[in-house]
């Protein structure tokens, strides 16, 4: 319908606390190896820095994302499900979550839908997209902690607004592009800029 404003939400880094969640399950797991505080990660892929902190690290931390319980049970950002909540209810304001699952389909996809069946409930169930390319989706608004988001469209009709996560906070982008620094900043101004 014209004249609505829509907008993708990311979940993982931005919903959910991916980062979180994996720092404490790997440490469970493997408490003799070393690790990477959220304060000095860098670089959006978790596997390419702890491949790079020690070779075998890369694998041991994608059997954590691959575990069953992984993705059900992180936790949300702070202010997240409130700030989705009250997004939605916006006049005109149409919101959906827009995530990318990952290859390993076993848990994912079905743990996703848990996440938000819990933490915003049932009705939000019909606003979830599943997609690996978030480019081909049409939108006003992308909130979302990736830096680089390509894909099949090169000219996706969304704004990126690039949601800090400890692993792009000190990154320099070659590319002027807003900024939401946490879900306690202006979400609501952003939207408002938006609004034709
Ligand atoms: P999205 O946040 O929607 O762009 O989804 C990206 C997913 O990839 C999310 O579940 C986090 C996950 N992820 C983070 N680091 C890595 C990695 O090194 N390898 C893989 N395969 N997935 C990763």
């Amino acid at each position: 319908q014209s004249g609505r404003l829509r907008v993708l939400v990311d979940m993982d880094g931005v919903l959910a606390d991916f980062e979180g969640g994996f720092l404490k399950k790997f440490r469970a797991k493997f408490p003799n190896d070393p690790y990477i505080s959220l304060e000095d990660r860098r670089g959006f892929w978790v596997s390419t820095q702890y491949g790079h902190l020690r070779s075998d690290l890369c694998e041991k931390a994608i059997s954590i994302w691959e575990s069953q319980n992984f993705f059900m049970e992180l936790e949300p950002l702070p202010g997240a499900v409130e700030a989705v909540q009250q997004m939605s209810r916006f006049q005109n304001t149409d919101v959906f979550i827009c995530t990318s699952p990952i290859k390993m389909y076993k848990h994912c996809p079905y743990e996703k839908y848990a996440w938000v069946d819990k933490h915003l409930g049932s009705e939000f169930l019909e606003q979830i997209i599943l997609t690996r390319d978030k480019t081909v989706v049409s939108a006003d608004l992308l909130i979302d902690d990736r830096p680089d988001i390509t894909g099949a469209e090169s000219h996706p009709t969304w704004e990126h607004i690039l949601f800090s996560a400890c692993h792009n906070k000190h990154q320099q982008l070659n590319h002027p592009i807003r900024r939401l620094h946490s879900w306690s900043d202006n979400w609501r101004a952003l939207l408002d800029s938006k609004q034709q």
